[in-house]
Parts: C-alpha cells; sequence; structure tokens
C-alpha cells in the first residue's frame, strides 16, 4: 500500500486507532500535527484526518483502517467504545499538566524548520482542546459514573466469551485499536479510569489484553500505557527543547491574540457540534 498521510495528535484515542493500525500492518505514513486545509475548512481542527488513497481526506478513524484493510465494527462495539471514554474530561483538570503533556507531544515532521512552525501553531490546537473541554466542564455537563471500571466490563465479558488474546480473534483487529486508542488517550494524561484500570478486581482479563498489546507494540512510539501497565515501558519520545520552546511561544502568542483566537475556537467548536 501507498503511504498514508496522517493528521492529528497522539493523544486523541481515534487518531491512536489510525496509527495502531497503520503500524501494525507496517504501513509506512506520515504524522503532522496541523489540520490539512481542506479539513479545517470544513471541520475545523477535527482528528484524525488521513489521506490512503487518491486526494480525499477522510476523518472517520473506524472507516480509514476498514480503507486500510481491517475490519469494520458494529454500530453497538462503536458505542461500547465510546462508553470507554468517561473520564476524558478530567484531562484539563490541570491546566499546567494539560500544557506541559502538549508541550511534550511534539509534531514528527521530518524536517527540522517544518517542526518549529508546526509546533508554533499547534499552540492554538491545544488551545481549542483545553477550552472546550473547561467549557464542558463549567456548564456541568461532566458525568462521572460512580465506578469507571463499569465502562470497561464488556470488554471483559467479550474477552472471557473470544477465548483468545485479543478483542477480535488471534489477531488484534479494528476493535482492538480503537479500545487501546481509548487507553492510550486515559494513560497520556492520567485520568481516573487509569485507576479503575489498574486496580478493578473485574478487569483481569482486560488487563492481560493490555499487556498483550503492549507486547506487539513494544517498538510503537506512541505508547503512553506503558508507564502505568506491564510489560513496563517509557513513556514516547519528548519533542526537543527548541521544539518545546516554539510551542511555549506559540501559547504566549494564541492567549495575547485572544481577541481573535478565543471566538475562532468558539466558531470552529459551535460549527461542529451542529446537528
Ligand atoms: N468521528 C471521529 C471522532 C473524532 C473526534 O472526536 N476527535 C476529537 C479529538 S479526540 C476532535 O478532533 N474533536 C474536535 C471537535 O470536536 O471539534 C472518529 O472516530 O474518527
Amino acid at each position: 500500500m501507498n503511504r498514508v498521510d496522517v493528521y492529528g495528535a497522539d493523544h486523541s484515542p481515534w487518531v491512536q486507532a489510525v496509527l495502531l493500525g497503520l503500524h501494525d500492518a507496517r504501513i509506512p505514513h506520515t504524522l503532522t500535527s496541523l489540520p490539512p486545509v481542506a479539513t479545517f475548512l470544513s471541520a475545523g481542527v477535527m482528528m484524525p484526518a488521513a489521506k490512503v488513497a487518491g486526494d480525499r481526506w477522510q476523518l472517520e478513524s473506524a472507516e480509514i483502517l476498514r480503507d486500510i484493510g481491517f475490519a469494520s465494527v458494529t454500530d453497538e462495539q462503536m458505542r461500547l467504545v465510546r462508553g470507554a471514554w468517561l473520564g476524558v474530561l478530567h484531562r484539563a483538570d490541570s491546566a499546567a499538566l494539560f500544557w506541559t503533556s502538549f508541550s511534550l507531544a511534539g509534531d514528527r515532521s521530518p524536517s527540522f524548520a517544518k517542526q518549529l512552525v508546526n509546533n508554533f501553531l499547534r499552540s492554538f490546537v491545544t488551545l481549542y482542546f483545553f477550552l472546550v473541554i473547561r467549557t464542558v466542564v463549567l456548564l456541568g455537563r461532566r458525568n462521572d459514573p460512580e465506578h469507571f471500571g463499569d465502562q470497561f466490563l464488556p470488554f471483559e465479558e467479550m474477552l472471557e466469551a473470544s477465548g483468545t488474546r485479543y478483542l477480535s480473534g488471534e489477531e488484534p483487529n479494528t476493535l482492538d485499536f480503537l479500545l487501546f486508542g481509548i487507553i492510550q488517550c486515559h494513560c497520556s494524561i492520567h485520568v481516573p479510569p487509569v485507576t479503575a484500570l489498574q486496580s478493578d478486581a473485574r478487569l483481569g482479563r482486560l488487563r492481560a489484553w493490555i499487556g498483550a498489546m503492549q507486547e506487539r507494540f513494544s517498538d510503537y512510539d506512541h505508547l503512553y500505557s506503558g508507564v502505568y501497565f506491564r510489560p513496563h515501558s517509557k513513556p514516547p519520545r519528548w519533542a526537543s527543547p527548541p521544539n518545546r520552546v516554539v510551542f511555549w511561544l506559540g501559547t504566549v502568542f494564541m492567549i495575547a491574540a485572544f481577541p481573535l483566537t478565543v471566538p475562532l475556537v468558539a466558531f470552529l467548536a459551535i460549527r461542529n457540534r451542529r446537528p
């Protein structure tokens, strides 16, 4: 298969799912932290976007995975995966941790000059997600469950029924990539579901599955869960110091330019939420 171009940040579960699929299938790909103009105009900073074949950018992770050769998922499976994302709104509880984590997850363009430019500009994407999450929380829309472990129980049952190492059978497939993507997101900035996954006595099979996925993806450079689950591994490589400096300069710029940047964030966020 030809090279696949991907836009997104590896904190996003849906970007992670696409990157996991590409890595597993050994498909060459690029990853950029700025949205392509075409998708920015229609969908703002929505990620992932991927160009699999031809010139069309696609925005749905499950469809991108299908187009690169993996199985389709049912609506019910997708609903369960989305249901396992509860707790994501705790990511921005600490502004310092949120921004520092994003400063480390730098642009991966091959050219250093491009990295610098992208790291400056991607501070807008960070501002977008920070403001959207904080607004949703301020509006009282964060409905934490009593036990964060509950959202993973359907997958524990699937593993029990399948009797194999993976949710999809003998080999991982779209469902594994999507759920593992959710877990990478939870681990990229520690949120309460990580503690539930580590300690809930009902989730033994799921912990074994995380171990199996981590073994399979031991050479994958976007693995955040290895810090919290066995077999342990280091977090993904950090952006270099000059890249972090330009990211923080970009952040100062985006905040200083708030009469422009905040209305733009509001416009893009509202437009993406219109029915
Ligand atoms: N349908 C998309 C959902 C992707 C998605 O929700 N991405 C989030 C980041 S994790 C996003 O970019 N949100 C921007 C927005 O809501 O405006 C998929 O599964 O690929």
